[in-house]
């Protein structure tokens, strides 16, 4: 049993979690080198390389993934116009803005590095085998304290700077700003007293960076952020160890301490004992009957194939698949081919995780400010660590890189952040038998087999799973897993029968003096729906009660469903209800069907949760996207992110909500639709040390899309298929 961590495992350990939010005082934070790419086969924290599988895979598969793929990237040219920037044309935008006159003065910082996608009916156009358009970057720069956008375009090395507005907020923070912010309090003498004073070691600490919203104008003209600190003494899960009660305020570009809030000497820190959730951390004298090995084999070898690197071709789905640092990832020009004529059919433009909201509901003094923006203040995709081949996705999957930049530009490659796999759960896609009554001995049924792309990013404590799940009939499944650990608070209790009636501890009491907080997960889709071409209408289909008269039926009543197509942006603003039940329709209204119907998609929401925080709370105006679970807009290239393009310390007037408000018309327009899944969370003591994974989910779903079913002709299994490992299937 391994109590101690030694100090080797702790700089493994940090060298992959450093990118995430925290730090250990004592790790010198090592800033990458300037040289063209940074080294991954050293344990930097910026590459984080670790278990390749690719090559393994490669040889596994009948028909690899062309081209072979190359580890370092170093050469990789881009081969689709959505393809992300690669290593070499990153080193060109910096060597281009070294040159231009806004980086000659002090300080600056580079906080995004992406591709400038070209203008939506130019892709639409682009065929395999075309030229590709003038490559482009969208750089987000802060030089002395001033936020810029920058487009430079790659072949005349022209460098145009973008008209932001008025915004409020600050851009993402990089990942020097979240590093040094922790490192930040140990500059401070007081700081270090108190951490003494809490009989800490200064050695034992663990600081997390957190974004401290906006709540007045006292916190105006300049970037702030809250650090939290917690003990590593005797564990890995330091965040079950919080030194509650303590705060430092900090600014974020000067790294001063501008204030110290210690309230919680009172407050002990919770024991060590059994937060370590590591597999080498367990003590195994407990029952716990074990499972045999389980896996999926495919004796052919997967069945879809990745063309340069982006591009994956499965079943009648193609769509293009690319890591991004603020969405995590993102699905492009999802086309399904029609199976009965061939044709590949538009359904999705782009889709992709546009903003996540969680709110904590503690309004006290150290707990208020906690109303997490993670994609637009941390970064989804720079959250997203490389993936455990075997257990993160199963053995037949395809792992895809991703390239990001630091603060000074310098290229970085994540490896392994998105798998691709085909998923077999033993579910049926459809099926028909019938009785002995009819005389016809019929069993016919279809396995169900889908394709999952992931990702799973790591916002520090939390590890959100975001799965887009293609299905053979023509649905698409967006799914978010949560797992990972709670963010709680020291109590003085360590029993419920201590605590008095009248106080409030808004939480659970999960562990002797360990509070799980409750709190809220929200995460915004953005779903450009191009249903068999760009000009769609949102269709809301209202499931109303019809009351019969006296004479008409024995019946008093049925449902009878009808149809509202929204003219504008406020027709859509849905909330769902249970008792007001209705379908949300995304239709072509000039393609029909053979018999009429318009052709169209669906979204279809599972469990959900709306968000319930007073309109006027600082933190719900800066989430407002989370007002409504279904917004339709239409399509605008600048409003592709639902808190507003600077979310760090925004007020709330760049948010999906006051551009819906516009109320511009949306019928028989190109339109985008936004899908917000939402979790409310009052944490259990099964949640701790680490959470099993809750998930919930939203189809978008075919609906008079296709002919008739489009999975007809798919063939049943037959055993001859099948491999017959040695250990039989159980009698
Ligand atoms: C605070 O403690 C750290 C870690 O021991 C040390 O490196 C730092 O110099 C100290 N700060 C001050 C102001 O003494
Ligand atoms: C596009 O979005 C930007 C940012 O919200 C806005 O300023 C502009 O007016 C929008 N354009 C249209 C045509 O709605
Ligand atoms: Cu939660």
């Amino acid at each position: 049993m391994e109590t101690r961590i030694s100090l080797r495992f702790l700089l493994l350990f940090l060298s992959i979690a450093l990118v995430l939010l925290f730090t250990w005082v004592h790790l010198p934070y090592a800033p990458p080198n300037t040289t063209e790419l940074l080294d991954c086969t050293t344990n930097s924290p910026w590459c984080t390389s670790k278990n390749r599988f690719q090559s393994k895979l490669t040889n596994l598969l009948k028909k690899p993934p062309k081209p072979t793929r190359h580890h370092n990237h170093a050469s990789d040219t881009p081969h689709h116009p959505l393809d992300p920037l690669t290593i070499q044309e990153v080193n060109e935008v910096r060597s281009i803005l070294s040159s231009h006159a806004l980086f000659k003065s002090s300080a600056y910082a580079l906080h995004s590095i992406d591709l400038e996608e070209p203008e939506k009916p130019l892709v639409l156009k682009w065929k395999k085998g075309d030229p590709l358009f003038p490559r482009k970057a969208s750089v987000v720069a802060r030089v002395d304290g001033k936020s810029h956008v920058l487009t430079i375009d790659l072949s005349t090395r022209q460098v145009t700077v973008q008209e932001t507005g008025s915004h409020t907020g600050y851009p993402t923070m990089t990942m020097e700003d979240m590093t040094a912010a922790t490192l930040a309090p140990l500059a401070n003498a007081e700081f270090n007293r108190t951490i003494i004073q809490r009989g800490i070691d200064l050695k034992d600490l663990a600081c997390l960076p957190i974004s401290s919203g906006w709540y007045g104008k006292s916190e105006e003209n300049r970037r702030l952020i809250k650090i939290q600190c917690y003990s590593m003494k005797d564990t890995a899960n330091f965040y079950m160890r919080p030194i509650e009660g303590l705060t430092v305020l900090l600014d974020l570009d000067t790294k001063q301490v501008l204030e110290i809030f210690d309230k919680g000497k009172s407050i002990p820190i919770p024991k060590a004992a059994n937060t370590d959730y590591r597999y080498s951390a367990q003590e195994f004298h407990q029952v716990m009957n074990k499972l045999n090995p389980i896996s999926i084999e495919q004796p052919k070898g997967p069945s879809f194939t990745i063309e340069d690197e982006h591009l994956v071709k499965w079943a009648n789905w193609e769509f293009h698949v690319k890591p991004d640092a603020r969405a995590g990832m993102i699905i492009s020009r999802a086309k399904f081919q029609d199976p009965d004529t061939g044709e590949l059919r538009n359904v999705m433009y782009k889709g992709f995780t546009s903003e996540l909201f969680v709110p904590y509901m503690d309004p006290t003094d150290d707990w208020y400010f906690k109303t997490y923006m993670d994609a637009g203040e941390y970064g989804f995709g720079l959250q997203a660590m490389p993936l455990d081949p075997l257990n993160d996705c199963p053995r037949n999957a395809y792992y895809m890189d991703g390239v990001f930049v630091a603060a000074d530009g310098t290229p970085y490659v994540r490896s392994n952040m998105i798998c691709v796999f085909e998923s077999y759960a033993g579910d049926i896609g459809w099926r028909h038998s019938e009785s002995p009554i009819t005389e016809l001995e019929i069993r016919e049924a279809r396995p169900k087999v889908t394709l999952v792309v992931r990702m799973v990013a790591s916002v520090a404590n939390y590890d959100y799973i975001v799965d887009w799940e293609f299905q053979t009939d023509g649905l698409i499944r967006a799914k978010v897993g949560l797992s990972g650990i709670l963010m709680v608070k020291g109590t003085t209790y360590d029993h419920i029968n201590q605590i008095p009636k009248e106080e409030n501890q808004y939480g659970t009491l999960l562990s002797e003096n360990v509070i799980g907080v409750i709190h809220d997960h929200y995460i915004i889709f953005y779903l450009d729906m191009d249903v068999d071409g760009s000009d769609n209408s949102f269709v809301k289909v209202d499931i109303k009660k019809e009351q019969t008269s006296p004479d008409e039926s024995p019946r008093k009543s049925y449902l009878k469903a009808i149809r509202n197509v929204a003219k504008t942006e406020k027709d859509a603003q849905i909330k769902l209800k249970l008792y007001e039940p209705s379908e949300f329709h995304v239709i072509n209204p000039s393609k029909k069907t053979r018999v009429g119907n318009p052709v169209g998609y669906k979204v279809v929401p599972g469990g959900t949760a709306a968000s319930l925080l007073d309109l006027e709370d600082p933190p719900q105006k800066r989430g407002a996207f989370t007002n409504n679970q279904i917004w339709v807009t239409p399509y605008n290239r600048s409003e592709q992110w639902a808190g507003g393009l600077f979310v760090y310390q925004s007020h709330g007037e760049d948010t999906l909500a006051t551009w819906s408000d516009r109320d511009r018309p949306i019928e028989n327009k190109d339109i985008v639709l936004w899908y917000t899944l939402g979790f409310h969370h009052i944490p259990c003591q099964e949640d701790f040390p680490v959470m099993p994974t809750v998930s919930s989910s939203f189809d978008l779903k075919p609906v008079n899309f296709f002919e008739s079913n489009p999975i007809l002709r798919i063939p049943p299994n037959v055993e001859k298929d099948l491999p017959v490992c040695e250990a039989a299937a159980s009698v």
